[in-house]
């Protein structure tokens, strides 16, 4: 792999979009290894995943503008489907996904971080959706997304202005759920850069995902998924079954037992994954 870096620890992984010197941004080639890192995540022990930018500038800054620029309107529309395909995949992957965004994350970058479940930010992090003023549309689902994440309204705005918003204005509108700065001694001496205060934070998050129990995990992300696809009726018929499923585990009978088992001196054993 050129381009992406995969590292697991323990029950969580960090994968890296690594093409610093063009701050991250997406080629067809980085698409091809990420999704090919996706496929090869070992699911019987990774629990959570975190996707992040190498450097401490930018997540993504977008899809590669060189190799679009001479793209034809069928090569476009490979292009699209390629971002699509990895991005759904992120999307319905199996486990939780959590954007570390620590910079630029704009046009397919801010589309990547959407199709993630959990998206935290550093400070200096900045999102938009800048394709109009390219003479293009979001391709890698941007006007779908973002209008759902932060209402239409919102992301009308943002799409059609082309105008990128820092961090706590992302916050504000619920783009990011958390934006982390530097830590500071008490002479103001950067302790901890604001990167690495976020990566602390993602690798808290994923573990503590990665010790609640992983089926009922995935089960939740895919209620959560697919009742958003769907009328509240049917989605309530999808969380049942989900629900249901939940008792044929043996995660679920060991969280109940131990909950009802009055012994002080018990403790809890981690949950299996079965
Ligand atoms: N593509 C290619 N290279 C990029 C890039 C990008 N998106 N963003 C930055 N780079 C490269 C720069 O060309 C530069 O390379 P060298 O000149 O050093 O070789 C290097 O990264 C450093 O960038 P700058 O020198 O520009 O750094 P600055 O700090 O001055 O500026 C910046 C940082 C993020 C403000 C600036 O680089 C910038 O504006 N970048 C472009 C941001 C952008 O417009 N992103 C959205 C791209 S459009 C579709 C499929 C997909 C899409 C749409 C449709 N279909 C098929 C329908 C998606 C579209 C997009 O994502």
């Amino acid at each position: 792999m050129e381009y992406i870096l995969y590292e697991q620890k323990g029950q969580y992984a960090i994968l890296t979009i690594n093409r610093e010197k063009a701050l991250n941004a997406l080629n067809s080639q980085v698409l091809d290894e990420l999704n090919e890192t996706l496929d090869n995540v070992d699911l019987k022990e990774v629990r959570a995943l975190i996707i992040t930018g190498a450097g401490s500038k930018s997540f993504v800054a977008g899809a590669d503008i060189g190799e679009m620029s001479t793209l034809t309107k069928a090569e476009g529309e490979a292009f699209g489907k390629k971002g699509n395909d990895v991005f759904r995949k992120i999307e319905t992957f199996p486990i939780p996904v959590i954007a570390a965004v620590n910079g630029f994350a704009l046009g397919g970058g801010c589309e990547l971080s959407m199709s993630c479940d959990i998206r935290i930010c550093s400070d200096n992090a900045v999102f938009g959706q800048p394709e109009v003023g390219l003479g293009i549309t979001p391709g890698f689902g941007g006007t779908q997304r973002l209008a759902r994440l932060i209402g239409a309204g919102m992301a009308k705005q943002m799409i059609y202005t082309a105008r990128n918003i820092k961090a706590p204005e992302a916050y504000r509108i619920g783009l990011v759920n958390e934006v982390y700065a530097a830590e500071t001694d008490a002479e103001g001496n950067v302790v901890k850069s604001a990167g690495e205060v976020l990566m602390a934070a993602a690798e808290k998050m994923a573990s503590t995902i990665a010790k609640n129990a992983p089926i009922a995990v995935r089960n939740c992300k895919k209620a959560i998924g697919e009742g958003l696809d769907a009328d509240m009726d049917e989605a309530l018929v999808i969380e049942e079954k989900l629900f249901g499923d939940c008792f044929e585990t043996e995660d679920q009978k060991y969280g109940m037992a131990f909950f009802l088992d009055k012994n002080k001196e018990k403790v809890k054993e981690p949950f299996r994954n079965c």
